[in-house]
């Protein structure tokens, strides 16, 4: 299968510089990983099968999951689809909980003890005041890092608020849908401090992780796998199947629901005939 994109952010490129400032990319380095997701439906396009892979960057060690406490709401369905691509990706992940200023809930609470439990770093910011940043930096350090999630959540505040010289642009919310408009175009690598990047992504509506398949996307919700074990059939989707560890482990409330639901809302979008 091709890919839509053919260089992205966080390539190593062997290039040729020519006189007028253009250039020629000659070779791609090997990539080392790379995260992608489904390429967006076009309006008016049809589509039999499989969606094209969008590479969103390539060789990046943390991923910054970032959400907001309200505007937009906190979304526990996108961290999820953002895990599934960044555990496929083997990334370090990371979960950013923005706008705390906004007043953090019951519920998002119960979510930060839940993602915690699973082994995730879950760190409280507000890019508006200032709180939060440092933990941030010291995760940033030395690494190639990635901040990826709605648009309007706080990525390019956030990144502006750590290092202002970036200069990013931000929006305001649209009053009437309390979405994000798409600021940031691009995706853009920045080097912020000596061997220290940061790639800001295009607040995305659509996160879709590309090149999962029913039979593997259990492996990607890591708190599953001590109970996959236990399910009768090896080819099992922990849906319907009979004898089920993961559906049996959920009843037990030992696997949390919501995570469970967010499973099958995934499985739900895998489609049938995909082939690699
Ligand atoms: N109250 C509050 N608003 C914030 C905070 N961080 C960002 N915003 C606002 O949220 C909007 C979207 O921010 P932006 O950085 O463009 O989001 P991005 O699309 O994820 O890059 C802007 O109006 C920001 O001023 C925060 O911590 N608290
Ligand atoms: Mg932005
Ligand atoms: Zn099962």
């Amino acid at each position: 299968m091709f890919k839509v994109d053919i260089a992205v952010v966080g390539d190593w490129v062997e290039y040729e510089l020519n006189n007028d400032g253009t250039g020629v990319i000659h070779e791609i380095s090997d990539r080392k990983n790379y995260l992608s997701r489904k390429a967006p439906k076009l309006k008016g396009v049809g589509y039999r099968g499989e969606r094209l892979e969008q590479v969103i960057a390539s060789n990046v060690d943390n991923l910054f999951i970032v959400n907001s406490v309200k505007d937009p709401v906190f979304n526990n369905k996108v961290v999820d689809r953002i895990i599934v691509a960044g555990e496929s990706s083997h990334l370090k992940i990371i979960l950013l909980i923005n706008k705390v200023d906004l007043g953090l809930t019951e519920e998002i609470n119960k979510f930060i003890e839940l993602y915690e439990s699973l082994g995730y770093k879950v760190l409280l910011t507000c890019a508006k005041f200032g709180t939060g940043l440092e933990d941030i930096k010291k995760e940033l350090k030395g690494k190639k890092n990635i901040f990826w999630g709605h648009s309007g959540v706080g990525k390019s505040s956030i990144l502006n608020s750590l290092y202002p010289d970036l200069n990013l642009k931000t929006a305001e919310i649209s009053k009437s849908t309390s979405k994000g408009r798409h600021t940031t175009v691009t995706s853009l690598l920045m080097e912020v401090e000596e061997n220290t990047f940061i790639i800001d992504t295009p607040g995305v509506r659509e996160i879709d992780p590309y090149g999962i398949t029913k039979e593997n996307l259990s492996h990607y919700f890591i708190e599953f796998q001590p109970h996959m074990k236990d399910c009768r059939f090896n080819t099992c989707t922990h849906f319907h199947e009979p004898d089920c560890g993961v559906t049996g482990a959920v009843d037990k409330e030992l696997i949390s629901y919501e995570r469970y639901e967010s499973y099958l809302n995934i499985l739900e979008t895998i489609e049938d005939d995909m082939v690699f």
